[in-house]
Order: structure tokens, then sequence, then C-alpha cells
């Protein structure tokens, strides 16, 4: 998901000078990662335990769980809501070191993937081990949000595998294939995006003690956020230049994952079409032309238009919290219109 690291600086900014300074929360988060990956007696777990914390990211799902405690009335220093988003990065980060095992990546947050510097089983271990201390801070903060971050994981891990079962290389995992429908691909984008981002909002909104009706509201929220986020990202893949995007365009057909634009294109021009061939073969020269001709299709627009409703739905959820701090609601529906407006 793109989100430039001046992008989070405005809205970081934008809040303070409302009255919503997210910024003493983010440096309590930072600081209690860095304890949470402690292992005085294991230096080699600690280093790579470390190792993408270090390497950056957005704290985009933190900053959520403190908005969103921020609107309900709680300070962003509340240490409740600072220990919620230490457990939703600890398991963002899980997710990437077995994301870069699973797809055999070689790059994440800009520096070498893990398993290219350690090993697959190393980087395993240690995504396990985060998630452990992910579960030992959702214990101290009670069943309720134990059972939520566990649900949430559960999520993950269906729609990595449900993932598996729409691609190219199903067979190659004895997995059922499954037909990779525009269905099949929004079920993995909100379990896969959607899930983590609604639960961060979620907390946020139990942990700052708001009603039942405001919490689903910004689990709602969350829910189309991470859509909106994930389907504007498809979008730039195919309509993106070079290096904005932090990936180069069509990195996703090069994989095989065929995207919400993708798959509306094909849905349109059929089995038997140019495109549909491309895909088949998928080699570098097939890729640059089925990227020329989804930049001239009407299913690019299309798809940008889902991205757009699901921003403008995230928006929507947000008019039911009824906040103490509005301006955490401000950044919160900001954020939504940030989600799209990459995508023109
Ligand atoms: C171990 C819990 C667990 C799950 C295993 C591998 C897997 C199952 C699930 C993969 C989930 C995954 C990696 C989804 C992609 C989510 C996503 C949009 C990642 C990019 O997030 P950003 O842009 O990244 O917020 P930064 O680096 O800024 O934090």
């Amino acid at each position: 998901m793109s989100l430039s690291p001046e992008a989070i600086a405005d809205l970081t900014a934008r809040g303070a000078d409302r009255g919503a300074d997210l910024r003493p929360g983010l440096a309590l988060v930072e600081q209690a990662l860095a304890r949470e990956a402690r292992a005085p007696d294991l230096p080699l777990l600690e280093a790579v335990g470390r190792y993408l914390m270090d390497a950056g990211g957005k704290r985009f799902r933190p900053m959520l769980v403190l908005l969103a405690g921020m609107a309900g009335g709680a300070e962003a220093d509340d240490a409740r809501l600072v220990d919620a988003g230490v457990i939703v990065e600890l398991v963002h980060l899980s997710t990437l070191y077995h994301d870069d095992v699973i797809d055999a990546a070689t790059i994440r947050r800009g520096l070498p993937a893990a398993q290219m510097k350690w090993s697959n089983t190393v980087s395993i271990l240690a995504g396990d081990w985060l998630l452990a201390r992910a579960s030992l801070l959702s214990a101290a903060l009670g069943v309720e949000v134990t059972r939520l971050m566990a649900s949430t994981i559960a999520d993950l891990c269906q729609g990595q595998i449900r993932e598996v079962q729409g691609s190219r290389e199903a067979a190659d995992h004895n997995a059922p294939t499954v037909p990779a429908t525009r269905e099949h691909y929004l079920k993995v984008v909100g379990e896969k995006t959607a899930s983590l981002i609604a639960a961060s909002c979620r907390l946020g909104g139990m942990l700052s003690g708001q009603p039942p009706a405001a919490i689903e509201a910004l689990t709602d929220y969350g829910w189309r956020l991470g859509m909106a986020f994930q389907l504007a990202d498809d979008v730039l893949d195919i309509a993106g230049i070079a290096g904005e995007a932090g990936k180069l365009p069509g990195t996703d057909l090069r994989e095989g994952v065929k995207t919400l634009p993708v798959l509306l294109a094909l849905e349109a021009d059929g089995p038997d079409s140019e495109l549909a061939g491309l895909l088949e073969r998928g080699d570098a020269a097939d890729v640059e032309r089925a990227l020329a001709l989804l930049n001239d299709h009407p299913a690019l627009g299309l798809a940008r238009d889902a991205a757009k409703l699901e921003a403008a739905a995230a928006a929507q959820a947000l008019e039911a919290v009824d906040a103490t701090a509005p301006a955490a609601v401000e950044g919160l529906a900001w954020l939504a219109e940030y989600a799209v407006g990459r995508v023109g």
C-alpha cells in the first residue's frame, strides 16, 4: 500500500494543528516496538525481529488505532492505545516476514527481504515470534482484544491461502484451483488487507470506551479504507509512473496476480481475447503489451470508480461516530480521501 512518508508527515502535522496530535503516541509505539523485539539471550532472533521494524514502514495501523481512540476522547499517549498500536504493527510485521518467504520477495521496505539476509527458516520463526509477542500484549488487554486479534490473524491466513488457490501456481501446492473471479479477488483483499486495518480502528474504538454503534462505524470505516487503499494500489500498478509507487508498474501482472482492473477487462474481452492470451503466457514482452492494453481499457476507469466508492463509503461510515475529538475524525476522513486521491 503506498502512502508516502510526506503524506504521513502531512497527516500528523495537520492533526497537531487541529488539536489531535498523534506524535506522542507514535513515539511511544516506536519505543515499545523496540522493547518487544528484545531477546537478550538470543541476539540472532533480536536482529531478525528488529530488521524490518528498523527498516521503516509507515506505522499506518498504529496511527489508525491512535486516531480512532482519540476520536473517543483518549489521549494519544494512552497506555492501552499505545499497546494496541504495538500489537497491530507486530502482527503486520509478522505477515511481512511470512509474505516475503511465500513470494520469494527480494526487497522489503527498501532493504533486502529478511530471508535473503538470513534464510526462510529464520525469517518464518522470527515472524512467528513477533506474533507471539503480540499475543502476550493482547492477553494483557483482555479477552475481547485477544479474540479480535485471533480472528483477524485467521482472516490474514485465510486470505493468503485463498490467494494461492486462485493463482497460476495453485497446482504446485496441490491446492484445488478456484477461478480467479472478481468476487474471489475482493474476498482476498478483504481478508489480507482490510481485516487488520478494520481491526486497528476497532481497537481504538473499544479501548477508548466508545458506544457499540461508534465501534461498528469505526470498524466499517477501517474495512472500507483497507479495500480503497488496495484497489487504488491495483490501479496504480497498471497506470502508475515507474518509481512513483515505490515499485514498477506491472508488478502484479508479472507475479500472475489478476487484480480488479485486470479481472474487469477479462470479463469484458472474454477468454479468447488478446489480453487473455498475453496473461496466460506472461513473459516480459507479453506483460508490456498487456499493460499498454489495460491502460487504454475502460476497465481501468471502472476499477478507479470502485476504489473511490469504497473511500466514499469509508468517509460516510464516520458520520456515525459521535466524536469527542472532531480533529481525530477529520484525520480519519482525510486518510480516506488520500487513499484514492492518488489515482486521479
Ligand atoms: C503470520 C499472521 C500471519 C499471517 C500469514 C502471509 C500472510 C499469512 C498474510 C499476508 C498478509 C499481507 C502481507 C497482506 C498485504 C498487506 C499490505 C497492504 C501490506 C503493505 O502494507 P503497508 O503499505 O506497508 O502499510 P508498510 O511497510 O508501510 O508498513
